[in-house]
């Protein structure tokens, strides 16, 4: 293929459509040149490209650098207010909800000012229901938020542990039962993230005699909480990255809830035992996790619209070309509820909030993409009289018009609930969700047929999902950031095992 190269080694986005050359690369010779667009040429005279062979780049050596931000954090918190790099937003402290992240917007420096994108983000409710029906057991349908307190259950957090060294901590308060308030520290830590990974990078290797790289390492911020409900830790996640993403983590750890049993070897168990054994007498028991996300996004305003672009594969007729097939995108504007309830994983599907009213200049409307991790649901009957309570875990992907009352997928009254102030009975009523300020409600589901390895003690297991701007700046926003100074980090001996 041919690229237009005119001052630039940004050779792959300015290609020249429609003319071929066709090189013999054991000759390296061009024997022949296309396009298609004028009568095709014969083989052009062959030139010998092999004296041009590459010189090996030049590197500087790494310079030693020690401390990690000798000047204090990079980020600014007044009050709820924290301000980073180009973002800027709220954050504040539920008893339901834990943390509630508003009016993140990113500074877009094309157009020298912040823009909107998320009016409220935060954990609405989840579901962890125990697939064992034992009398003891068939009710531990736990709603962690509307039961327990997603925040109250929040614990301090340790520094250089739960949060690396450089993390200022936040308190949070509470109404205790007297009505006065109970402060808990160290609840949230925010920090810079230098996780060692790659923000952008591109190595130029079809420059004749020359080498071209450029690489940025991805730095990004972190506000965390951990809930302890019960045996359960959840580790919740709000990173905000430079290029315009959101990224939500939940990491399960902490401990299992397991039941005790006669059977000591696998050989010897001849019934149901809902669960894996883990150890001598010791049965894990399946379950899941399901996390319901509220997430109000306000994409360059409140007016938006949800767009479900399905990738459909699209088959070519004979002799219209080689291939047989091909895909592309087909997109569809849900107008009500109905048409934005959707199951993962059915389909190839990308989930976006566009706001209808906003365009780039090539015309695309600016949004935002939703992009799962994983895209598990429930496995419950829909009679089953807890997924009755739980039917926000139907669907991952639920879209509503903004309803202040709206904001606990489980209802607001969760203790003994009977399933019918959910998600799934407000959206019964179809309303109209297009151009509209709507709420994306995202179901971040995990089965957990547990493993001996979660015994005593699980490794931490994560999933999440990534809020990333689709056609909402006019080209990568991170493009001019600049190659930072090189960071020795922390050195990892330090921390002694005994
Ligand atoms: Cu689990």
């Amino acid at each position: 293929m041919c690229f237009y190269l005119d001052g630039t080694v940004n050779m792959y986005m300015r290609p020249l459509e429609g003319v071929t050359v066709t090189v013999d690369l054991e000759e390296m010779k061009i024997i022949g040149f296309w396009d298609r667009l004028t009568v095709p040429m014969p083989k052009a005279e062959g030139t010998d490209y092999r004296e041009s062979e590459q010189k090996p780049p030049f590197l500087p050596p790494l310079k030693k650098i020690t401390v990690v931000q000798p000047d204090g954090p990079s980020f600014k918190i007044d009050g709820h207010k924290v301000r980073w790099a180009n973002w800027d937003f709220h954050l504040s402290f539920d008893m339901r909800a834990g943390p509630i992240i508003s009016l993140a917007s990113i500074y877009d420096l094309e157009k020298q000012k912040f823009r909107p994108v998320l009016y409220k983000g935060f954990v609405s409710e989840l579901f962890v229901p125990y697939m064992d029906l034992d009398e003891e057991w068939y009710y531990r349908t736990y709603f962690d938020a509307g039961e327990y307190g997603f925040g109250l259950c929040a614990v301090s957090l340790e520094p250089m542990r739960d949060c690396p060294e450089n993390a200022v901590f936040m308190d949070a308060y509470v109404v205790g039962q007297n009505g006065k308030p109970v402060k808990m520290s160290q609840i949230f830590c925010i920090f810079e993230r230098h996780a060692g990974d790659i923000m952008w990078r591109h190595t130029e290797t079809a420059i004749p005699r020359t080498i071209v790289r450029e690489v940025r390492p991805e730095v990004s911020l972190v506000v965390r909480m951990v809930s302890t409900v019960g045996n359960y830790d959840y580790i919740i996640d709000w990173e905000f990255k430079q290029s315009g993403s959101i990224i939500a983590t939940v990491g399960l750890t902490g401990l299992l809830e397991v039941r005790g049993s006669r059977y000591t070897h696998k050989d010897q168990i001849d019934e149901e035992v809902y669960g894996t054994l883990l150890a001598q007498n010791t049965i894990g028991v399946n379950h899941d996790h399901f996390l319901i996300y509220h997430l109000d996004l306000d994409v360059d305003g409140d007016s938006n619209s949800f767009v479900k672009s399905n990738l459909k594969t699209t088959q070519v007729p004979d002799h219209g070309s080689p291939r047989k097939s091909y895909w592309r995108v087909v997109s569809e504007t849900a107008k009500t509820e109905s048409d934005a309830k959707i199951k993962l994983g059915s389909k190839a599907t990308e989930l976006l909030v566009v706001n209808p009213n906003k365009m780039t200049k090539m015309g695309n409307h600016v949004g935002y993409r939703l992009v799962p991790k994983s895209g598990a649901g429930s496995l419950l009957s829909d009679d089953d009289y807890s997924q009755t309570r739980a039917a926000f875990t139907k669907y991952n992907v639920w879209v509503t018009p903004y309803n202040k009352s709206e904001k606990w997928a489980g209802g607001l009254y969760v203790d003994q609930s009977r399933g019918d102030d959910t998600l799934a009975t407000w959206s019964q009523r179809n309303r109209e969700i297009e151009n509209k300020d709507i709420v994306v409600w995202y179901t971040l589901g995990f089965h957990h047929a547990p493993y001996q390895e979660d015994f005593p003690l699980m490794p931490t297991l994560s999933s999440g999902f990534e809020l990333r701007p689709a056609n909402f700046f006019e080209s990568n926003p991170v493009l001019k950031v600049k190659p930072p100074q090189d960071v020795m980090r922390l050195n990892c001996s330090i921390f002694k095992v005994v």
